[in-house]
């Protein structure tokens, strides 16, 4: 039903029903598209906001992208009837909206495409969506397939439902000298100022047609009539009524009439985006409307896309796994710090975790990247809620809500970068405050952010929180101003400790020495406070609100233990050894599942008014009690910093769907990406537990891909040299693994010996101690380690 095709280039799923909601995404720098394997579709483009060229059929409140998107019968969608002219039989592909059961269907996702075939009545349809490099623009190619053996006669009508564009203004018309319906609309608006924003909006969408179609339907009501959607009046009718639409929800339904010989077959193309005017139009239409611009177009994403190819192949006994870090992780990776989850104001925290995931894939992307947040620094040295990426953006929705984790970013994602390139020149770099016009070095910057996270705390030593922290609806823990965080404290010294090693590593300087040891202390009265005041008897409380409640504590009937206090106490230190063996017991015991671990249990019932939002979310969905990856990583990560392999693999493998089927279907997605949450509230809600978001935005796979390079394969830039200490799950004898690092390729063999430590040879030369150094660009190393049984 399921499974990886041509080499893990595509992965295919051979059921319209089973996993209804399975989807695959494409993007550009400029837009991005998910579309289920039934033919759903949503899409966003920039402009520099995201908006949309298909709508639903109701007014939409403007919104992040949604999880577990809820799809229905009119929901946006890019769709193809298929009529037999002789019979009257009708069936839709991919399936939406017919939903006729068909002989043969398969559903493959591709990295720079996605595509269907379906047979059924004796035809086979191919449909094959992908985007160009740099433009707004969904290319569709269809072709028609006659199997039967006998001459047919066929209607095929494609259905690109547009939508409610605007309560002020929408319309639309077949436009036979642009070749295709073109909808208009004003974006609604009141305010004045609006006007001049929103003047040069895209607010035209058109669906073209390579080849004129015999007739059409534009207006909503006149494509559906009685019939509806699963038998519009104007496709049992024997041609379309060319409608306009006045006013009235425009659509774009097309008809051809096909007559195919036995074996023949048919090609269509039509491309589908927003256009300013009509001008517009026609230039996407002279640039892209042709077999020979598909062939260019696609073949020059495709090369985009493999830009984002990442540094490490791995050969393990578990293929699944394999296919996906070979395959998918690097691209959902690329994706993040490519176009920053097409934001023009990424959360910080997001902002700087997506790029740290680029330090392995292009690092000059980090680099630039952490020097752009560290300009937006303000002069307490605290950080932004979130990045200005161009000129004009604003912080809106989450960013107007103060979160105080930001600064924490800085020296976690700089580390990555550091490890992974060497690169410490970059603290001597001036930054130029984007407001203050003061130029500062680098280290200087985070300097300021570390003692800012000093500084940001009460008179216990404790974090705090105001009206959030990584967990962004934890709103009310702390709005009065005194609430504290659990999980930022620990995440304090954290990032104390993390910039004290860089200080210390970079050296020479004895204002650097001076910062590490500054910091050092930090971190340490930090962990004291820690242990003080949050310290529960077997685990970290996860805060303790305006009024003074410690909460996330034994006594807690819900929200008991949370797993980030846990997880970022052993980063930081604040856990001794007794500490954190009875921690990862508890976790076991109280928040683990089939799915993951969750970040915390069990799930708040009701609104819990000093702690926030976060308790009003579904439990078991999101923050309330989700397997929520990203908290599941930074617990996954902290594990293979203490040699917890086993705990820490049986995790991170939970953490991709598979592989045997009935997790597939519990979870409802392919692994062609890691979710932002899987349903939490095992105990509560078993039934829902598991299900997939379906959310391709999340922090968590920077994480993970680091957790594959650091931890499971252990092969981590240190300095000058490569750290080799693998951390293989007992069950697997030995991995190959392909390695790029620092523009050197190393071919790896990891393999269980009767050995007392870890022994690396390198090209046949056996290495004193496991780290390799003089390492040459372009040069090929293979290096043979020996771990102990
Ligand atoms: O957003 C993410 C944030 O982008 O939630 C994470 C946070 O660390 C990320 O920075 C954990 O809270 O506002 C809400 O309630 C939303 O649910 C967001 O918290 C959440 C969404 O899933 C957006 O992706």
């Amino acid at each position: 039903m399921l499974r990886p095709t041509h080499n893990g280039d595509r992965y295919e799923l051979t059921s319209p029903t089973a996993m209804p909601r399975a989807a695959g995404f494409l993007w550009n720098q400029k837009m991005m598209i998910q579309v289920t394997c039934r033919g759903y579709a949503t899409a966003q483009f920039m402009q520099p906001e995201p908006a949309k060229y298909a709508y639903a059929p109701n007014l939409e409140a403007k919104t992040f992208m949604q999880p577990e998107q809820n799809y229905y019968a009119h929901h946006p969608g890019r769709f193809f009837y298929i009529k037999d002219e002789e019979s009257g039989e009708l069936f839709s592909a991919p399936y939406e909206p017919v939903r006729a059961p068909v002989d043969s269907y398969t559903f493959s996702v591709g990295k720079s495409d996605i595509a269907w075939t379906i047979e059924h009545l004796g035809l086979r349809i191919e449909l094959n969506l992908s985007l160009p490099t740099a433009d707004v623009v969904e290319l569709w190619s269809l072709r028609v397939t006659n199997l039967s053996g006998r001459a047919r006669k066929l209607s095929v009508y494609p259905y690109f439902p547009i939508g409610y564009m605007s309560w002020m203004n929408q319309s639309g018309e077949y436009r036979a000298d642009l070749g295709g319906v073109v909808a208009s609309c004003v974006t609604p608006y009141q305010k004045v100022t609006d006007y001049f924003k929103q003047k040069d909006f895209k607010d035209k969408t058109y669906f073209l047609c390579e080849e004129a179609p015999l007739a059409w339907e534009v207006q909503q009501m006149a494509f559906e009539g009685e019939g509806g959607l699963h038998a519009p009046s104007s496709i049992s009718a024997e041609q379309m009524g060319n409608s306009d639409a006045r006013y009235e929800t425009p659509t774009a339904a097309v008809q051809y009439r096909l007559a195919l010989a036995a074996d023949e077959s048919h090609d269509y193309r039509f491309i589908f985006g927003p256009a300013f005017d009509d001008a517009e139009i026609k230039a996407v239409r002279a640039k892209y409307l042709s077999a020979a611009a598909f062939a260019a177009a696609k073949a020059d994403y495709a090369g985009y896309i493999a830009g984002g190819r990442g540094c490490l192949q791995i050969n393990t006994p578990d293929q699944e796994l394999d296919n996906f870090v070979n395959n998918w992780l690097p691209r959902q990776v690329f994706y993040h710090g490519d176009v920053n989850r097409l934001s023009t104001d990424p959360q910080t925290r997001n902002y700087l975790q997506d790029n740290m995931g680029m330090s392995f894939i292009k690092p000059s992307v980090m680099r630039a990247a952490f020097l752009h947040a560290l300009s937006q620094q303000e002069a307490s040295g605290a950080m932004p809620d979130g990045i200005l990426l161009i000129e004009g953006a604003e912080l809106k929705y989450i960013n107007q809500v103060p979160h105080t984790d930001h600064c924490v970013w800085l020296p976690v994602a700089l580390k990555v970068y550091l490890d992974e390139t060497n690169d410490y020149d970059i603290l001597n770099e001036d930054v130029v405050g984007h407001e203050s016009g003061i130029a500062l070095t680098v280290s200087e910057r985070v300097s300021s952010a570390m003692d800012w996270l000093l500084q940001a705390r009460d008179h216990r030593g404790l974090s705090y929180i105001a009206q959030g922290d990584w967990c962004d609806p934890m709103n009310m823990v702390g709005y009065k101003g005194r609430g504290v965080s659990g999980w930022l404290t620990v995440a304090t010294a954290y990032a104390l400790n993390l910039w004290a090693d860089i200080c210390e590593k970079a050296g020479a300087s004895a204002s650097l020495a001076e910062s590490a040891k500054h910091f050092r202390a930090g971190a340490s009265a930090v962990n004291k406070a820690a242990n003080a005041h949050l310290w529960d008897g077997e685990w970290f409380a996860r805060g303790i609100t305006d009024d003074n409640v410690t909460f996330g504590i034994s006594k807690d009937v819900e929200g008991r233990i949370w797993l980030n206090p846990q997880a970022w106490s052993i980063l930081g230190g604040a856990a001794g050894e007794a500490q954190r063996a009875s921690m990862l017991t508890q976790v076991d015991q109280q928040l683990s599942t089939p799915y993951g671990v969750q970040m915390f249990a069990p799930p708040f019932s009701a609104m819990r008014d000093d702690v926030g939002r976060v308790t009003q979310k579904h439990p078991g969905s999101a923050e309330n009690g989700a397997v929520y990856n990203h908290a599941a990583i930074f617990y996954i990560y902290s594990l293979y910093t203490i040699g917890e392999s086993e705990r820490a693999y049986q995790l991170l493998r939970q953490m991709i769907p598979g592989p045997d089927e009935a997790d597939y279907l519990q979870r409802g997605q392919l692994p062609v990406f890691i979710p932002n949450y899987y349903r939490g509230a095992y105990k509560e809600y078993p039934r829902t537990a598991g299900r997939s978001s379906q959310l391709f935005n999340t922090g968590t796979v920077s994480w993970v891909y680091r957790c594959f390079i650091e931890g499971l394969c252990g092969l981590m830039g240190d300095g000058d040299a490569l750290l080799v200490k693998p951390q293989l799950p007992k069950h697997w004898d030995g991995i190959k693994v392909v390695r790029e690092f620092r523009h050197a390729t190393f071919n790896v063999s990891i393999q269980r010996a009767d050995v007392a430590e870890i022994q690396v040879s390198c090209d046949g030369k056996r290495l004193t101690d496991a780290r390799v150094t003089g390492i040459v660009a372009g040069g090929a190393y293979a290096l043979d380690v020996l771990i102990p049984r």
